[in-house]
């Protein structure tokens, strides 16, 4: 694996609001997190890597996802990302495994407890964020690699009943706006996407995540950080 271009390890990486500029520069830090700034998977992991107080030890690498030449799918065969490099051993994916490892790496258990009902209860809410943004992605992917005759609206159907099922879930039931962990930061991801892409008008429907967005927002001023750029 030979990257021909990189981010070096920086504060600023993690925060920017526009692309930081390239650098040839093989980074000094242990792990190496390859995604975009535009990824709500990846600003999961960027979260948690602010959160944890690891920025000095992950670069960025960015993911060029139209580029042919990116090594994304030799490092994970599924093409997707985030993907963590290591120093040693071999990447690491998805992006909730990522949030173990980097606990790990923290020695902490901030994110996620590391056993017990409550981490099951936490991974199980965590995939239900998670599966919001996959819903999203999916009625993206509709649109971006179909022509419009192509275009199915039962498949459409399908992915906003379960965006919206899983809202009415949280809406019902959120996690406390003032705890950063894997579901609280997923969660935000997973709003902040359906935000950033139009996908649905979610706000009128469920307003109590209005609030809890809000609230987790001004909790965590890693969420801010770690914002898509505007363009
Ligand atoms: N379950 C994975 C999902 C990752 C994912 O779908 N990432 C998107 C970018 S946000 C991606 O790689 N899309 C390109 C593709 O699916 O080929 C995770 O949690 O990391």
């Amino acid at each position: 694996m030979s990257p021909a271009r990189r981010w070096p390890s920086t504060a600023d990486a993690l925060s920017t609001e526009r692309e930081p500029a390239m650098t040839t520069t093989l980074p000094a830090a242990p792990y190496t997190l390859r995604g975009t700034l535009t990824s709500p998977f990846a600003r999961k992991v960027r979260i948690a890597i602010d959160v944890l107080g690891l920025t000095d030890q992950v670069a960025m690498w960015p993911v060029q996802p139209t580029d042919p030449a990116d090594p994304i799918e030799e490092q994970n065969p599924l093409g997707k990302y985030p993907c963590l490099l290591r120093q040693s051993g071999p990447p690491v994916y998805d992006s909730s495994v990522i949030l173990e490892l980097l606990q790990d790496v923290a020695r902490s258990e901030a994110l996620l407890p590391a056993r017990g009902a409550e981490r099951i209860d936490m991974l199980t809410r965590t995939r239900l964020a998670d599966g919001i943004i996959d819903a999203g992605a999916l009625l993206i992917y509709e649109d971006r690699y179909h022509e419009p005759a192509h275009r199915s609206d039962v498949w459409r159907e399908r992915q906003t009943g379960k965006i919206l099922r899983a809202l009415a879930a949280f809406e019902h039931e959120p996690p406390p706006p003032d705890r950063t962990n894997a579901e609280t930061i997923t969660l935000a991801c997973a709003l902040g996407f359906l935000d950033k892409r139009q996908l649905i008008a979610w706000r009128p429907a469920f307003p109590a995540l209005v609030a809890w967005l809000d609230a987790f927002a001004r909790h965590e001023p890693a969420f801010g950080r770690t914002a898509p750029p505007a363009a």
